[in-house]
């Protein structure tokens, strides 16, 4: 009988993680999630899971924890997942952007490799780490980040996931993800905060929202699809690096356009600037433009090229911007007119 595989995941309550976990367990894998105690309750997320999932309390900045969940846990594969993963947070906490992002990643690295140097590990680096570099990017584009946290991926990529695979022969391998949603995105980032508050406003639970740069374009694919390639990438023959996107890039004003669509609310825009807004056809404002929600430093367009996964891996995007935006404006409106918070 074939051996049961195990996997350790960190950053399991987040919304990667509770797709990953999902994908394991479908598969056949010991799943262990790694928890803090401030963690939004995993069960909530993952009610399915409740007996599937062993999780274990512990903190990617307090080494004895590590060291504990993998012990413990003992695993073929470890994907990490966790981070201060917010960009415009990373520019006010900068500390504990780098304490998690980059230091975390050096201790849980080094923690699995002295027990078991045959561990395959996957680290969730970021297309954040392209920054001011020209469009369209892929595995051989070189990094110009602008943000705390660019720079703190980019290091720990280079100094525990590329230098552990070349320097100690490890089976440490960085997916370079560009922007994956879906309707388990936390609420603070772009896409969700627009979904959510415009389906409060056509439900008249809102008035209004604001928004920070509307020209900024990325490269949205669906966060179900891309935890598929970071399976694949541990399946592989080789330990290398993979670019995972949709090759397709929109502005955030492209975003809030198709979400209003999807309800039946189309959105006029007047003026300029920071005195732009959004109107629905009643003439009513319902987007106004803060300079509040623009970063000291932006990333303005992110294309990702990911011919190489798909050559090598066979991965594929299924779920393409227009679909994407309409499963995650449909779920909220739906969870709001039910009366769920979303
Ligand atoms: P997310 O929803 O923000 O989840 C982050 C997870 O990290 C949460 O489970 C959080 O746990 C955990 N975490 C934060 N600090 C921790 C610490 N010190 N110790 C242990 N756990 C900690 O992020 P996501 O969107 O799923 O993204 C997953 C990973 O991919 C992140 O590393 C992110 O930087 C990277 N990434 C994301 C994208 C994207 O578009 N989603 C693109 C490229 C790369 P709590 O519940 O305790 O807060
Ligand atoms: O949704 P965002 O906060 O995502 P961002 O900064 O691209 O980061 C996400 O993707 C990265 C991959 O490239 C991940 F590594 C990272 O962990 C995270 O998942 O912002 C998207 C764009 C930005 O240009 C931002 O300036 O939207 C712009 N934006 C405009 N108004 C806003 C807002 N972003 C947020 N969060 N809130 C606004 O009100």
């Amino acid at each position: 009988m074939k051996k049961q595989k195990r996997a350790l995941v960190t950053g399991i309550t987040g919304q990667d993680g509770s797709y990953l976990a999902e994908l394991l367990v479908g598969k056949g894998y010991k799943v262990y999630g790694l928890i803090r105690r401030s963690s939004n309750d995993p069960f909530v997320r993952l009610p399915e899971l409740k007996h599937k999932v062993t999780f274990l309390y512990g903190n990617l900045r307090d080494i004895a924890t590590i060291e504990a969940a993998i012990d413990e846990s003992n695993p073929d594969e470890i994907y990490n997942l966790a981070a201060q993963s917010d960009v415009g947070v990373s520019f006010k906490c900068p500390h504990e952007t780098i304490e998690t992002n980059y230091y975390g990643v050096g201790r849980l690295v080094n923690a699995a490799l002295a027990k078991n140097p045959k561990v395959r590990i996957y680290q969730a680096s970021t297309s954040e780490m392209y920054g001011k570099a020209k469009p369209p990017q892929n595995e051989t584009t070189v990094f110009m980040p602008v943000s705390p946290y660019g720079e703190s991926k980019l290091r720990a990529h280079e100094d525990f996931i590329v230098a552990s695979r070349e320097k100690r022969g490890a089976f440490t391998v960085s997916g370079i993800l560009f922007n994956h949603e879906s309707p388990r995105r936390g609420e603070h980032f772009v896409t969700r905060k627009i979904t959510i508050s415009l389906a409060k406003i056509k439900l008249g639970l809102q008035d209004s929202f604001e928004l920070g740069n509307l020209e900024a374009k990325r490269d949205w694919g669906y966060a179900a699809d891309y935890v598929e390639a970071m399976w694949k990438m541990l399946q592989f023959d080789k330990p290398e690096d993979f670019v995972i996107a949709t090759g397709e890039s929109h502005t955030v004003r492209d975003f809030v356009e198709a979400a209003a669509s999807a309800l039946g609310m189309p959105i006029h825009w007047s003026g300029k600037g920071l005195k732009e807004v959004g109107k629905t056809a009643d003439g009513k404002i319902v987007i106004r433009v803060n300079k509040k929600y623009y970063r000291p430093a932006e990333v303005h367009y992110l294309l990702g090229d990911s011919a190489k996964a798909k050559k090598k891996l066979g991965w594929n995007p299924k779920v393409k911007f227009g679909e994407l935006v309409r499963m995650m404006t449909e779920t909220d409106y739906e969870r709001l007119k039910r009366g769920i918070v979303a």
